[in-house]
Order: structure tokens, then sequence, then C-alpha cells
């Protein structure tokens, strides 16, 4: 039995909207060419995007708490495949997955045969030394690839290169590394000697890594560590970059950074420096707090993409970066957050792309502060809605996935083959 979308009901809510559709579109249009754009070569730029899905996001999230399963939840990677393909199906903005492993381990021909059924591909893989798996011979409790004992370091490595080798075998090209290693007293840990067991130990992933594989290394303030970490910023994580060699990269996820520190301008020196390995889009308002892309300050994703398109329009060398979503859902339907933050990753994207950069970098020059910002604003207020849906009803896609995917029931379907789970007693505190 197939879970996805039928076409029938695709097509029925599509139909609906179709005629308003096109008026936006041409209305859109006529205003863009007025300001020397032309609004089918935006399409066709947004149409190409695409970000990548979290396995571990399809699942209710939680919080240290507790956990509020919803209906339906995946069982297993193949379950989280099926929603994952839910969520490429309707939005045509998402076409690959990022695993996680072990909780996505298995057969990886059966991995791939999923994904390919599902038009699916494997973007980065994702290890996990953060916690101890039943089983395993050395804790995780005191630290990872930084620990002082080296057999848990060694486990540590052997881990990351376990994913490697599952990646190569489903398509995967990259390496996500984050680690919770950290202290948590002041005087807990030394700080050189434990960050240069953390190089020691990841330039032996490095070297295990296939010749056209990319090392991401994942920097975060705080949490699980809470008085120290290892990779706690950008500036460690591109020494880390610089010391392991050019396949390596710092990853940036937007929610790892105190509040009001300014991302964009983080990203744009990771671009100078030939360092951006990619993104973990998701919004905060406190801390890691892991939400939907751009429900809290979209502006600052738009701000990100800007630097994006500069790099991208001025072709900076080597500027690759990969782009996925990092996010924890606790009170939402998994698929419906994660198709409205592809779509807002994709609207920032789009916004960035209408930027008048020839008239800003004139007023950039000219000090022209006040004109400077306005021609960002005038980009970013611009409703780019009717071209991302154009976008994804050109490509077989929805023009208003959430409204497609509730009238589908699949989330009812799913829960009639899926068992419920229960949230109770789930808190860890
Ligand atoms: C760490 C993090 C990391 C992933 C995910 C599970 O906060 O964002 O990117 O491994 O959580
Ligand atoms: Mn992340
Ligand atoms: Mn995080």
């Amino acid at each position: 039995m197939t879970l996805m979308i039928g076409s029938d009901v695709l097509e029925k809510d599509n139909a609906a909207r179709k005629a308003d559709l096109a008026r936006d579109y041409d209305s859109l249009g006529e205003r863009l060419a007025r300001r020397g754009i032309d609004i089918n070569a935006v399409k066709a730029k947004v149409a190409a995007y695409g970000v990548a899905v979290p396995s571990w996001g399809v699942g209710t999230g939680g919080t240290r708490f507790a956990r509020f399963p919803g209906a339906g939840e995946p069982r297993h990677i193949f379950d989280k495949l099926e929603d994952c393909g839910v969520i490429q199906q309707l939005t045509r903005a998402t076409p690959s997955v990022s695993l996680h492993i072990p909780w996505d381990k298995a057969d990886p021909a059966d991995l791939k045969a999923k994904a390919d059924s599902l038009g699916l591909g494997f973007d980065a893989m994702n290890s996990n030394t953060f916690q101890d798996q039943a089983g395993q011979a050395h804790s995780y409790k005191f630290g990872s690839l930084s620990h002082t004992d080296a057999a848990t370091r060694a486990q540590a490595v052997e881990h990351n290169i376990e994913c490697i080798e599952l990646g190569r075998a489903i398509g995967s090209k990259a390496l996500t590394v984050w680690i919770g290693d950290g202290s948590n007293f002041p005087g807990q840990a030394h700080f050189t000697r434990q960050f240069e067991r953390y190089l020691e130990a990841a330039r032996q992933i490095y070297t295990a890594l296939p010749e056209d594989w990319r090392l991401f290394t994942e920097h975060k303030m705080y949490e699980p560590a809470f008085y120290s970490t290892v990779v706690q910023d950008w500036g460690t994580n591109y020494l880390i970059a610089q010391e392991l060699g050019p396949k390596a990269f710092c990853l940036v996820d937007l929610g790892h950074h105190a509040p009001n520190v300014n991302i964009e301008m983080i990203v744009a020196r990771l671009i100078q420096f030939g360092k951006l390995g990619g993104f973990h889009f998701n919004d905060s308002k406190y801390g890691d707090d892991d939400l939907d892309t751009g429900s809290i300050d979209p502006y600052r994703l738009f701000l990100v993409f800007n630097e994006l398109v500069d790099a991208e329009t001025r072709k900076a060398p080597g500027f690759a970066p990969s782009h996925m979503l990092d996010q924890s859902h606790n009170v939402t339907d998994p698929i419906e957050s994660l198709m409205a933050s592809a779509m807002e990753v994709q609207r920032a994207y789009a916004q960035a792309l209408l930027v008048d950069r020839k008239a800003l970098d004139g007023f950039q020059d000219s000090n022209d502060a006040l004109m400077a910002t306005t021609t960002l604003k005038a980009a970013f207020r611009t409703d780019v809605e009717p071209i991302l849906a154009m976008a994804r009803l050109e490509s077989g896609g929805a023009i208003d996935p959430v409204s497609t995917y509730r009238a589908s029931g699949y989330r009812a379907r799913a829960a009639e083959v899926r068992p419920a789970v229960s949230g109770a007693g789930g808190g860890i505190v």
C-alpha cells in the first residue's frame, strides 16, 4: 500500500487555485519587469533549488521535559522516507534526505531502493556520538572525539567511519559531525588539551573520507555541555576546517548562536575564505530552539540568502554550500512544518534574487546607508509567493502544499498502519 498523495487529490486542489495563481503571477511579472527583473528567470532558479530534509525531523521532536507524539508517527527510516517523499511530492523543493546514524541504520540496498522509488536522494550523513547506544563499549558521558580516554575516542572515530561507509553505499557525498563534547564546570576540562584531542580524532575521520566527499563540522555555542563546548563557535569551526584540509568545511546551524549574533556576517566571512560547507536551517528566539525556519525572523533568513546570492552572482571560488533543514517539531504535524520551512527557505532565496545588486554596490560605495538598506528592503518586501507556487505547479507539485496534504488524509491513513506511540513518561528531567 502506498501512502503517497493521490494525483486526483493534487489535481483537484491545484485546479481550484490555478486561475488565481495565473493572474497573480502575471501581475507580479509586470511589476518586476518595471524593476528590470525577468520573473521567469527567477522562477527557473527557484525551481532548481533544493533543501535537504533531516530524517529526524519527520518524527515529533520533544524537549527534555516531554514529547507529545502525534498520530501516525514514522516507525523507522522507511516510514520516514515515505514522509519525506510526500514533502518532496508536494513542494518539489526537497529532493534529498539527510540521514542520522545509528537512528537510520539499515541495509544500504534497501535504503537506496526505497529512496529511488520515492524519487529521493541522500544528502549529508550525520554521525551521533552525543548519546550512548545499547551495547556500546565506552560511554560518551564525558565526551566523544575529545574524550580523555583513547579507546572512547577511537570508538567515536570508528562510528564516523561507519557513517562514511554507509553513506558511500547510498550515494551520499558528505559527513556532518556535530559533537556534544564540552564541560559543565570551570576547571573540569583543559581547553587546549581537549581541543588537541578533538583535532587528532577529527584528522582520522578526515583521512577516511573518499576523494569526492566533504566533511562538515557543526559548531554550537552550548548544550548539552553548559559551561564550555569544544566546537562552540565559527572561529573554532574555521580553525578545524583549516587544520584538517581542503575537504573540511564549516556548517552553520542558524540556531547554534547566541541571540543577536550577526549570522549573515559569519556566512560572508566563511564564503570569503572558502570554508562555508552548508547550513542547517531553522529559527530560534532564545537558544537552540529548533523552531520552524523563518517562523521568528524571516528577515535574518533573507539576509543570509542575500550573502549566498551575492556569492553566487560574483561566482565566489569554491562556493557550493549544502542546504539542509534541522528542526524539531513539538506542536505541529512535522510534514506540514517541513513543507512550510522548505518553502520559507525558497522564499528567502527568491527574495534575495530580487535585490538590485548594482544599485546596492553604488549605495555602498557612496556610503548612502539609507538607500542601501532600502534596496534590501525592497526585495524583502516583495511577495514572491506566486513565483514559488508557479514553480511548484510546473514541476508537478502543489500550489498550496499544506492544503493538498490536509485534503489527502495522509496522516490518518498513516495512523492506520503505524501504531500510536504514547508520550507518557517521556520526560527526562
Ligand atoms: C545539534 C543538532 C545537530 C544534529 C541534530 C540532531 O543541536 O542540531 O545538527 O545532529 O541536532
Ligand atoms: Mn544542526
Ligand atoms: Mn541544533
